[in-house]
């Protein structure tokens, strides 16, 4: 597919502007774009390579919603904040737009106004759910209610997430506005449908697709099970106040679907780039222009279908020649969750491991979930880094380089083609660069066939060969005997390093720039007497302390979550009361003296408290959560005046203060340091 191709317009999935990026959304869809990009430019082609902010779309407006902003300074927010974080981690845009920009809106009109005037829509008249106290018709999400399926009180329109159910806002029982809680009433909307049913069965349709057999296998999978199922029209139209205004007269109150407009957003951006010049239709229009886009799995139906469909009814346009998709990344074992917290952001990840950019991308490249779901583990993370970039690449760059200044002054020794060697050193050194020239050409056929992961490994195998050439040609001992072998050796290996760090660049880029920086070369071969820069290392270890820290960090959100998630458990409140009422109960700071359990009960203890006043028994409740033996000792708060009870045969002369939690657990009340016992609590 290279060869055919005079241009390529590559685009990267525009991440929605309502969140920071992870290394999910990096190890699916970006890293593997720029490291096509990166081969793509470094074998010479004409390449744009296009990505933004998708700023429309409910998820925009609910988020604004929580935060008391206006969806306008959320995107904005993202914006900066997305745009960062692909710069930080070499992620070579040459354009990175947003949708809210003026540009993208008129393109994302024209583009509708010439569907609709072709006539390709249909106008359908439907019944929607409709907030009347907030005035204003209510998107699937924005309306909660019972799951027809499972009985979860808080299912969303669209979908119930405790049982995974999509749904419609039409089956919701008991529906209500999440807008202001009120039960919605059904009312009658106008909306634009794209057929794509009908274009389904047209010519030109049924030619695209074809398409397919030459693509990844999951887009086969899910867009021929669309397709057999028959494609239903889609409403292109939204009732909703964020998003491009619908261009057609009375149509105030509607927008353009976002996943209309998304895609175009690649349109614009391109057209942005090239500042208003016409430029930018070549890269759109040209029959020879491939167009591929990269998405992650969730994105493939609008990429390879609804898209398509769309430039295609516009006219003029190219069809993608292809859409890579990658399927999803998981951490430690569980689907990755902005709402849960169960993520590494890749700002965060840049706070606590500056300038390792290239760690993180050689290891999400390593386990990229090219064909099927994929984990990712702060140890796996630490064994690769520490086992392959530091003790292989890492090692043998250092190795080559301060050889060479140990031996001969950080200068390039001699010239490899004047070839004074011993037999042997020569005959190891001319397989070293053959088994290099042929593993270099699977790498690229590799990379132009989106195997991103073997070309990986593939290259990092030629840094292994290098380290073995070391090994077995062994300069620091060979120095005392043969001078000659030394130096054609160690230059031998500087022209490696510099061939290597050619093929590295679209992995990691900034290593590749390191060793060019060390080498005191743009690229060009290096010649007798060339002067080096300084030896230094292109990575260190990650320490076990830095991978611990990562682990609680993410323990951390999963507390967070239990308990947040079981708040429906949580007892409601009690009516109000008087200070008066409350100064009635005599809460003293005590320590457990004796604990036992009470026969023939599962939940009893019997307990002996100094009071500081005096020693009370009580028999508390919490056998199930606490041994006795582990409990004697402790400080705790008990109420000393609750009138005395009998339970099993024993007089319970108080009451030790415990918290519930949601689960039922009961954990101790206690001073947060020793305390005087008899202390009051108020
Ligand atoms: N913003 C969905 C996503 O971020 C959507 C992609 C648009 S690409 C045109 O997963
Ligand atoms: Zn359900």
């Amino acid at each position: 597919m290279t060869n055919e191709f005079k241009r390529y317009t590559v685009t990267a999935a525009l991440p929605y502007a309502n969140g920071p990026v992870h290394i999910g959304h990096l190890a699916g869809c970006y890293l593997p774009a720029d490291i096509y990009v990166r081969y793509l430019r470094a074998t010479g082609k004409d390449v744009l390579f296009i990505c933004g902010s998708d700023e429309h779309g409910v998820p925009i407006t609910i988020k604004a919603k929580k935060e008391g902003k206006t969806p306008q300074e959320v995107v904005d927010h993202y914006h900066r904040l997305m745009g960062d974080a692909f710069k930080n981690f070499g992620i070579q845009f040459d354009y990175y737009g947003r949708t809210s920009s003026k540009t993208h809106h008129e393109t994302a009109q024209d583009f509708f106004k010439t569907l609709y005037d072709k006539g390709v829509f249909k106008e359908e008249i439907t019944q929607q759910y409709f907030d009347e106290k907030a005035n204003q018709f209510l998107a699937d999400r924005y309306i909660t209610g019972t799951c027809p399926k499972c009985g979860n009180e808080n299912a969303y329109g669209d979908q119930c997430e405790k049982c995974g159910s999509s749904l419609s806002p039409m089956d919701l029982i008991n529906p209500r506005s999440a807008l202001s809680g009120a039960a919605p009433v059904l009312k009658e909307t106008k909306n634009w449908f794209l057929p794509m049913g009908d274009i389904q069965q047209s010519p030109e349709f049924k030619e695209y697709i074809k398409r397919f057999e030459h693509w990844k296998s999951n887009i086969k999978g899910q867009c021929g099970s669309w397709l057999n199922e028959g494609l239903q029209p889609r409403a292109m139209t939204r009732d909703l106040d964020w998003g491009v205004p619908v261009p057609l007269k009375g149509a105030d109150g509607k927008v353009l679907y976002v996943w209309f407009d998304a895609p175009i957003g690649y349109i614009s951006a391109t057209k942005e780039y090239f500042n208003g010049s016409s430029e930018w239709e070549k890269y759109w229009k040209a029959d020879d222009t491939a167009l591929i886009h990269f998405i992650g799995k969730d994105n493939i139906v609008f990429h390879a279908i609804i898209f398509p469909m769309m430039l295609m009814q516009h006219g003029g346009y190219v069809l993608p020649a292809n859409v890579p998709a990658n399927e999803f990344l998981n951490l430690e074992g569980e689907k990755i969750s902005t709402s849960r917290n169960w993520a590494v952001w890749l700002h965060e990840y840049l706070e606590d491991f500056p300038g390792r950019q290239d760690e993180l991308r050689y290891v999400l490249t390593s386990i990229a979930p090219e064909t099927k779901d994929s984990d990712f583990s702060w140890k796996d993370y630490q064994a690769r880094v520490n086992n392959e970039l530091v003790a292989i690449l890492g090692n043998f760059v250092n190795r080559v380089m301060v050889l060479t200044w140990k031996f001969f002054d950080g200068k390039v020794p001699t010239d490899t083609t004047a070839r004074e060697a011993s037999p042997t050193t020569l005959e190891k050194t001319d397989a070293l660069f053959s088994t290099f020239a042929i593993q270099q050409k699977e790498i690229e056929q590799k990379l132009s066939t989106f195997s991103f992961r073997e070309a990986l490994f593939d290259a990092i195998d030629l840094a292994r060969n290098g380290n073995k050439y070391l090994q077995e040609t062994e300069p620091w001992k060979l120095i005392k005997s043969d001078e000659a072998s030394v130096r054609f050796i160690l230059a031998s290996s500087l022209e490696y390093c510099r061939l290597l760090a050619s093929v590295l660049n679209p992995f990691l880029p900034a290593t590749s720039a390191s060793i060019f920086t060390q080498l005191n070369s743009k690229g060009e071969k290096l010649i007798q007497g060339h002067s080096l820069n300084e030896a230094f290392l292109l990575f260190k270890p990650i320490e076990d302390s830095e991978i611990e820290k990562q682990l609680a960090k993410l323990q951390a959100s999963k507390v967070m979550n239990s308990t947040s998630t079981t708040t429906s458990n949580i007892e409601e409140a009690k009516p109000e009361i008087t200070f008066e009422d409350f100064a009635k109960n005599d809460i003293r700071v005590g320590t457990i003296l004796e604990a036992e359990r009470v026969p023939k009960t599962d939940k009893l203890l019997k307990l002996k408290i100094d009071t500081g006043l005096d020693q009370l028994t009580v028999v508390s409740g919490i056998a199930e959560y606490h041994q006795p033996e582990d409990i004697i000792g402790k400080q705790v708060c008990i109420l000393i005046n609750l009138a005395p009870r009998k339970m099993k045969g024993i007089e319970s002369q108080g009451m030790i203060l415990m918290a519930k939690e949601p689960s039922g657990k009961l954990v101790f009340v206690s001073p947060s340091v020793i305390t005087a016992n008899g202390s009051g609590v108020a």
